[in-house]
């Protein structure tokens, strides 16, 4: 990877843009020096029923973290989310839902949102819900998960998305989880062409977990059981309801939400969010990353289950009066255009996805894209993983023409939004790297085995952060010990994002995976994204997940999982081939022991992949694969075990 290669942004772009290089520096160093002015500057971009006078009161010391942000300030998100537009917007589109079924799209204004969600909160009261109580939603992309979300916020109620592709099983276990007094669901869930029984999975969660109230939203008709007393039809209940419901004026600490997501150990955690701090964070996120304007159509491709559909779908930008696009289907539904032709047809501004999703498109050519109209496209960006060079030169020459800046936005469920970003207009990108820190974020790389803070520019270690931001996650659900011992217990005094991180001669961060992903060959170590980058340089390569297993004679090697291009044949030739290219990419020291063929590769839902199920079978131990019922597709696991055999 060179760290050389630079993209500025145009002289126009950064005229234009909301921020440019000077004035990132500014606000930047304003943001650390005098965190308190800065603060009190930027919490206005809200509005607060009552305003805050404390900017921060934080601690990081272990064991007695607390984070606090605008500790005396009020306010409601919903409000801040729709209220305070309707003077100005309340004919402006709030949301474009594009269906599944290329044929259907809605738009829906401010003043139907405010309708709806209003509405949807007197549902919540009428069904006995109030504030404090927790609302499980097990959606499909649909608007409805807006309302419910926004509702949930209204009334102060705090909501606990799962994704609509998880289990009975894992539905069962966070609704017990955060006791839950309402699942809000539908009748099914379309995606690319295929329903997911939603309903049918609510009944058997329930009957693991024990009853809760549901309420059942009707998107594709079927016919569903509904339990007198405990299931509610969602259109009947609304039909009735008033359009009126007051905010529920909210202390800034109060909790807006719960979002589990899993650790390298453990059941998965309930990452807690607040209602001030967060929603100050993904709104100034969102306007100044995206370098958002009036008038613009924003898109991000996740789902809302994820952390990126709650900050940048849903809170960011309605809190900033945007245009937010929906989607309900899938990149490769009807066709691999569907992106290209969803952003032609809503003349999208602002488009956001997930390499994952950028090189499965690759593999299958440019013509898929060449044949839409993107000419509306401004600004890219990628979330979820490191994205390789090869990766997001294409997404920059082919999707973005060259003429787009790419914002590669890291940062966690914990974190609340991005971190580590370029903002387009101020910061020269390099592929793969997240570049620099956003507004108020501290990041320092400690040595991961004595915990010491690497002050030269030039530094690799573990990324933790020195100080709090406002988006921070609060606590664990229930746990706030857990969530001492996870972030604050290893560096005592930093938050430690678990990541692998590498800072360049120019202070841009690289991220380099999680840090229980890096191998260490020989003493060397070496981040799995490193080799699996080199492997998808390969022009006969898709895909590349890599992992550690033990070894004799260095005490870790290398085993490759690889996913062809279309067409591709699996050879011995090619092997070696593969081999020579990793050597030559990064040098001998990564030489690959082990190749292997993967005609799929096991990921979660989001997109994850499952590196300790690959590491298992790198180590021949299929014995202990554990928990494979959260993969996405858990059949591609046989087909590496018959792989393995042959590797
Ligand atoms: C938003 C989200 C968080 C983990 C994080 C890191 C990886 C996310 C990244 C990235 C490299 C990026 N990650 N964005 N790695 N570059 N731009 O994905 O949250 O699901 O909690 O995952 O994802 O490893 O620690 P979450």
């Amino acid at each position: 990877m060179s760290d050389n290669t630079t993209y500025p942004p145009s002289a126009e772009f950064a005229a234009n843009a909301h921020i440019d290089a000077a004035k990132y520096r500014e606000m930047y160093d304003a943001s650390v020096n005098d965190s308190d002015a800065f603060w009190h500057e930027h919490v206005t971009r809200l509005d607060w029923t009552k305003a805050p006078t404390v900017m921060k009161n934080v601690t990081f010391a272990h064991p007695d973290v607390s984070i606090k942000w605008f500790e005396d300030g009020e306010l409601n998100v919903s409000a801040n989310c729709i209220d305070r537009h309707l003077d100005t917007r309340a004919d402006q589109t709030a949301i474009i839902w594009e269906s599944d079924d290329p044929g259907i799209s809605k738009h829906i204004t401010y003043l139907e949102l405010s309708e709806q969600v209003n509405k949807l909160a007197n549902v919540y009261k009428e069904l006995g819900i109030k504030k404090g109580d927790r609302v499980v939603l097990y959606m499909p992309m649909i608007p409805e998960a807006a309302y419910a979300m926004l509702a949930c916020a209204r009334i102060g109620a705090v909501h606990s998305i799962v994704f609509a592709g998880f289990s009975p099983d894992a539905l069962a276990a966070r609704v017990a989880g955060c006791k839950a007094s309402l699942i809000v669901t539908a009748d099914e869930a379309p995606r690319g062409g295929r329903n997911t029984p939603l309903k049918v999975n609510v009944d058997k969660a329930l009957a693991i977990s024990g009853d809760t109230k549901v309420l059942v939203v009707e998107r594709t008709g079927a016919d569903v059981n509904m339990v007198e007393g405990r299931d509610f039809a969602y259109h009947t209940l609304m039909a009735h309801a008033s359009i009126d419901c007051p905010a529920e004026p909210m202390n800034a600490e109060d909790p807006l939400f719960i979002l589990y997501t899993s650790g390298s150990t453990g059941a998965p955690k309930g990452v807690l969010h607040t209602s001030g701090g967060y929603l100050l964070w993904a709104s100034m996120t969102h306007e100044y990353v995206f370098d958002y304007h009036d008038g613009d159509v924003y898109w991000c491709t996740a789902d809302v289950g994820w952390v990126t559909g709650h900050s940048y779908i849903v809170y960011g930008p309605l809190a900033n009066g945007a245009t937010t696009l929906m989607f309900e289907g899938v990149p490769t539904y009807p066709d691999f255009s569907r992106f290209w032709q969803v952003c032609e047809k809503h003349k999208v501004n602002q488009f956001y996805t997930a390499p994952t999703a950028i090189r499965a498109l690759m593999a299958h050519g440019n013509e898929w894209v060449e044949k839409c109209d993107l000419s509306n496209l401004k600004v890219l960006g990628t979330v979820g993983e490191p994205i390789n060079p090869e990766a997001w030169n294409w997404y920059n020459e082919v999707v973005g023409k060259g003429t787009c800046p790419i914002v590669d936005t890291w940062w966690q469920t914990e974190t609340g939004g991005h971190i580590l970003t370029p903002l387009p207009g101020a910061i020269a990108t390099k592929p793969g790297s997240a570049t620099v820190p956003f507004f108020g974020a501290q990041p320092v790389i400690l040595d991961a085995q004595t915990g010491e803070e690497i002050t030269t520019t030039k530094a690799e270690g573990v990324l933790c952060f020195k100080d709090s931001w406002p988006g921070q996650m609060r606590s664990v659900y229930g746990d706030h010990d857990r969530f001492v011992s996870t972030y604050f217990a290893d560096y005592k005094g930093y938050y430690f994002s678990g990541d692998g991180c590498r800072r360049d001669a120019d202070g841009y961060y690289w991220i380099t995976g999680r840090v229980d992903d890096v191998i260490n060959v020989s003493g060397h170590r070496m981040g799995t994204a490193e080799v699996e980058s080199a492997l998808v340089a390969h022009p006969k390569v898709s895909e590349a997940a890599v992992v550690g297993f033990p070894h004799d004679i260095k005490g870790q090697g290398i085993y490759c999982y690889v996913t062809l291009m279309d067409g591709e044949e699996y050879t011995d030739d090619l092997r070696l081939e593969l081999r020579n290219w990793v050597r030559q990419e990064i040098g001998p020291i990564a030489s690959p022991d082990h190749i292997q063929w993967a005609p799929g590769l096991p990921k979660t839902r989001s997109g994850k992949i499952m590196r300790r199920i690959l590491r298992k079978i790198a180590e021949n131990d299929y014995g202990a694969l554990g928990d494979t019922s959260t993969l996405a597709d858990p059949s591609v696991v046989d087909d590496l075990i018959d792989n393995r055999m042959k590797a």
